[in-house]
């Protein structure tokens, strides 16, 4: 049984790596949580993920630049190919369908990611379009996979705009499809607005509450 203080030396080496962008540190210390025993989901988000958050600090105060981004963001994604084979989801529902991806005009996938991740874990199928995906996309992908729930992330003010429309052309395909949304600019209350129909703020809570929301539709 690891011990609290080596869980929590390695989760900070992880943050560290990440705001450091020292992908090999990142893969190593991945490795070391696994062989170690840290829970390959608490390590991505308490190590990896709590990294990127302080590093969109050192950009909002100009320490770091759209550069320094991209290298952190490697170096995450060099620790998360480690980590997500190990990632168990206490949610297990298997027969269920998503569409999901970043919205037009916006490139962030790293939380999009991470909530597929989960949705893999609990055995959901999942059709990933990708980043900056056109408005139309999604409601013609849903149509295509006959999927249970639409997921939608934006990561700027600007992008989330396109959700309004995304939700309208979905309902239109298919009004009893569940429409998630998410990503740091969002709220339940700009998700209420939008027409989705639900929200969650972290790829921990994304399934738990998306299957909330569909036994929520289904009593109505
Ligand atoms: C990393 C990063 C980048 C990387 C992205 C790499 C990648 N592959 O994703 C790069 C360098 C490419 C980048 C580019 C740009 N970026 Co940037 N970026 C960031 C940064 C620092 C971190 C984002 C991140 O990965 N967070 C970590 C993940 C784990 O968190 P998350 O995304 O919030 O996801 C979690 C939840 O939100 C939730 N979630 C997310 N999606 C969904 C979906 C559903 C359905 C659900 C339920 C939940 C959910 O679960 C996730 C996991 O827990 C943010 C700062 C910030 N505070 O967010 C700026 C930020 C988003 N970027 C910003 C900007 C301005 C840009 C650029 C325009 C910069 C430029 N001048 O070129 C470009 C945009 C280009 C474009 N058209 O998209 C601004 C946006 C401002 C705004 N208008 O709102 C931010 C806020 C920085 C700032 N303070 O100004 N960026």
């Amino acid at each position: 049984m690891i011990s609290k203080k080596r869980t929590r030396e390695i989760l900070k080496g992880l943050y560290d790596a990440v705001v450091a962008y020292d992908e090999k540190a990142s893969a190593e210390l991945s490795q070391a949580a696994l062989d170690e025993g840290v829970d390959a989901y608490e390590a991505v988000m308490n190590g990896l993920a709590a990294g990127m958050k302080q590093v969109g600090q050192l950009y909002a105060r100009q320490e770091y630049f759209v550069p320094e981004l991209l290298l952190c963001a490697d170096a995450l994604y060099a620790g998360l190919e480690i980590l997500r084979p190990h990632i168990k989801s206490n949610v297990q529902e298997t027969k269920l369908k998503i569409v999901m991806g970043t919205v037009e005009g916006d490139i962030h996938d790293i939380g999009k990611n991470l909530v597929k991740i989960m949705f893999d874990a609990a055995g959901w199928t999942v059709y990933d379009l990708g980043r900056d995906v056109k408005i139309e996309r999604f409601a013609e992908e849903q149509k295509r996979t006959a999927s249970d729930v639409v997921a939608l992330s934006a990561l700027m003010t600007t992008s989330m705009l396109a959700m309004p429309r995304i939700v309208e052309l979905v309902k239109k395909v298919d009004p009893n499809v569940a429409i998630m949304v998410g990503g740091a600019p969002l709220t339940l209350e700009i998700a209420k607005s939008y027409g989705a129909d639900g929200y969650a703020s972290n790829a921990g809570e994304a399934v738990q509450e998306t299957i909330k929301v569909i036994a929520g539709m289904k009593k109505e």
